[in-house]
């Protein structure tokens, strides 16, 4: 057997326990890495995929609206500046698709679910949202769900104005779940009591979307 272990005075020690001192090589890496953080079934991409019903509204932030409503004590319509003017989180966040895949370190900036929630005081009969888009976009998340940590109204991705593209000016990110349920062009978020089905729920996909447990469809 050869000892590779080099004395304790040699060149290298001296400068292994040099980097060690100032953490050279140690990237402040996500405590999810490799296996752990890719889902059943998804593969990585570099570049971010589109993906819509190929309805791209036109949303100048002089007409965006932002309806809040349905089993809620105080219902609010936000317009830009009202949006603006709320607390912005700054998330880092993946993004699985159904349609198998994912993309790392997302920065999203917006509203967080909770700031929205605390905003309108939902009734203890909600239970699930329905989020709307403004191009007739509908999905059903249930409220435990939209209220992570998380979870956001964002507008802005990689230090940019989210593109229209990609549901700007403004879109729902609910990393946890699969990105159908992250609503583009976000016009609308409805309390519900009792869970119904959005657009691609209807058409055969999962009513709750876990990545995790490839609820893709049901
Ligand atoms: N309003 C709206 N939101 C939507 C969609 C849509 O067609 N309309 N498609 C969903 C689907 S299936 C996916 S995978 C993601 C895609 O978001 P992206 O185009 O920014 O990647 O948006 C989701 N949100
Ligand atoms: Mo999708």
């Amino acid at each position: 057997m050869v000892d590779e272990t080099p004395p304790a005075d040699s060149k290298l020690t001296r400068s292994k326990q040099r980097w060690a001192s100032e953490r050279k090589f140690i990237t402040d890496a996500p405590a999810r890495t490799g296996d752990d953080r890719l889902p059943p079934g998804q593969h990585l991409v570099k570049d971010w995929p589109i993906l819509d019903l190929g309805r791209k509204p036109d949303v100048p932030i002089e007409r965006w609206r932002l309806s809040i409503k349905g089993m809620v004590a105080r219902p609010v319509t936000l317009d830009w500046a009202a949006f603006l003017a709320l607390p912005q989180a700054h998330v880092v966040s993946d993004i699985h698709c159904v349609t198998t895949w994912s993309r790392y370190d997302n920065e999203w900036v917006g509203v967080t679910t909770r700031d929205l929630i605390d905003l309108v005081e939902p009734r203890d009969e909600a239970r699930f949202v329905m989020l709307h888009g403004s191009d007739g976009y509908t999905t059903n998340v249930p409220l435990a769900d939209f209220a992570a940590a998380d979870a956001l109204i964002a507008h802005r991705w990689s230090g940019k104005p989210i593109t229209r593209d990609h549901g700007g000016p403004a879109r729902a990110v609910i990393p946890h779940l699969y990105f159908w349920k992250s609503a583009k062009w976000i016009s609308g978020i409805e309390f519900i009591g009792a869970d119904r089905p959005g657009f691609w729920e209807v058409n055969g996909y999962h009513m709750r979307g876990d990545p995790w447990a490839e609820e893709r469809y049901r």
